[in-house]
């Protein structure tokens, strides 16, 4: 038995950045080696995504205990996993897998599965003595961030139907300098909204909440906020949308219902026409779940349409699944992954979609939940498979701040091994 091999696994109910309960869980081996890892939680949660397990009790935490989650960790995965190589993740993943059975992690709960996925990897990273970006992969590229300054939909009580505005700064220059002037550009956006009796108060990713007249005035925000922070708008900073359209898809009207502003009913092709109309207005390089996550009708008309132009990025389309990824392959839909590890639920799955999407020309941009903890986990990943892009949300609260800290520590310990690209140069 090598020094790699699980000792232990171990588990408790954290608190995430919502106040709601969520998975912690740490991995010791028999070298003394300990990992931990801390999952993060979902508001605007897309329908094929892997089972986050809530016990549902009312009397606890509004029924979001997940001691469920925990005692799974505790008692089935612990004995299963005994003994194991840590070192080994497809395999310990692959166990895991196999011990729950199901198609969606439902019945251990992917919160239960990925906490442990990433505290065994942390725990053979320690093992190693490396960083855990280096025991994730060879990359040594650090990402752009996609900033989330304004925040809508379900992450904020406010007018704004579209969920994440976010500013992409692209100067040349590391990844310590384009956070600067994300911060920058953060502060003048926030004098702004001062100026104008705006509401300064954060939705859950950190980003402001005002009540906006639309998303037009969002986007005039962001434009005037990079201009006042004496920044060029496209060519030193551009902008990103995350709709998250799948939710104010409406069923039953078959339409797209602006339900927070104006009611509005949209068809696919007109909600394709906005976006279209507004590339011509405003410097955006990114546009997220612009469509549902059932419309492959439209979202094949919206890549013919806009793919060329800009990224197009899956979401709760593709919810870091490689059927679901390998099927918008096929039927040429979208252009980019928003790889989030407990979409899936485990590392080894998570890095497959990463791969997939890298074969086929997809980009991935590596991203947290609006439910966040402090743990860092995903900048090392973002950094490990070169990600070129990472979404963690606005430059305050320590959820978030923690994620932009890590990578300022990768990227000060690589020294002059690190390296920026900016992905959107044409
Ligand atoms: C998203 C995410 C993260 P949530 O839709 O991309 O920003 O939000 O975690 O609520 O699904
Ligand atoms: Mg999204």
């Amino acid at each position: 038995m090598t020094s790699s091999h699980i000792k232990s696994i171990s588990a408790y109910q954290c608190l995430d950045s919502r106040g709601f309960p969520t998975v912690a869980a740490t991995v010791l081996l028999e070298d003394g080696s300990i990992g931990s890892a801390m999952v993060p939680s979902g508001a605007s949660t897309g329908e094929f995504e892997a089972v986050e397990l809530r016990d549902g009790d009312k009397q606890r935490f509004i029924g979001k205990g997940v001691m469920n989650a925990v005692t799974n960790v505790c008692t089935t995965i612990n004995s299963a996993l005994k003994g194991m190589d840590a070192a080994n993740q497809s395999v310990l993943d692959q166990r895991m897998i196999e011990l729950d059975g199901t198609e969606n992690k439902s019945k251990l709960g992917a919160n239960a599965i990925l906490s442990v996925s990433l505290a065994a990897a942390h725990a053979a990273a320690n093992h190693r003595k490396i960083p855990l970006f280096q025991h994730l992969g060879p990359g040594t590229r650090l990402p752009l961030p996609l900033v989330n300054v304004i925040n809508g939909g379900a992450h904020a009580a406010n007018s704004l139907d579209f969920q994440e505005f976010m500013l992409v700064p692209h100067i040349a220059g590391p990844f310590s300098e384009n956070l600067r002037v994300a911060v920058e550009i953060f502060h003048a956006l926030k004098k702004n909204l001062t100026k104008r009796g705006l509401s300064t108060g954060l939705g859950d990713e950190g980003g402001f909440a005002p009540n906006l007249e639309s998303s037009v005035q969002a986007l005039d925000l962001l434009v005037e906020a990079i201009t006042d922070a004496g920044y060029a708008p496209g060519k030193d900073v551009s902008l990103a949308l995350d709709v998250a359209a799948s939710e104010f898809w409406d069923d039953k009207k078959s339409a797209y219902v602006f339900k927070k502003s104006t009611k509005e009913c949209l068809s696919s092709a007109q909600l394709i026409s906005l976006y279209e109309s507004w590339l011509a207005r405003y410097p955006i390089v990114s546009i997220e779940d612009g469509l549902d996550e059932n419309d492959w009708a439209g979202w094949s008309e919206l890549t013919k349409k806009l793919g060329s132009k800009l990224q197009l990025v899956g979401d709760d389309l593709f919810v870091t699944n490689v059927t679901r990824l390998q099927r918008g392959i096929n039927e040429k839909v979208g252009n980019a992954i928003l790889i989030k590890l407990n979409q899936i639920g485990t590392v080894t799955e998570t890095l497959q979609a990463i791969e997939l999407g890298a074969k086929n020309g997809y980009r991935s941009i590596i991203s947290h939940r609006s439910g966040e903890t402090e743990d860092s986990s995903i900048a090392d990943l973002a950094v490990a498979v070169s990600a070129g892009q990472i979404k963690t949300g606005s430059v305050c609260r320590g959820e978030r701040t923690a994620k932009y800290n890590r990578l300022l520590w990768i990227e000060q310990f690589l020294g002059a091994k690190a390296t920026t690209e900016n992905p959107f140069k044409s």
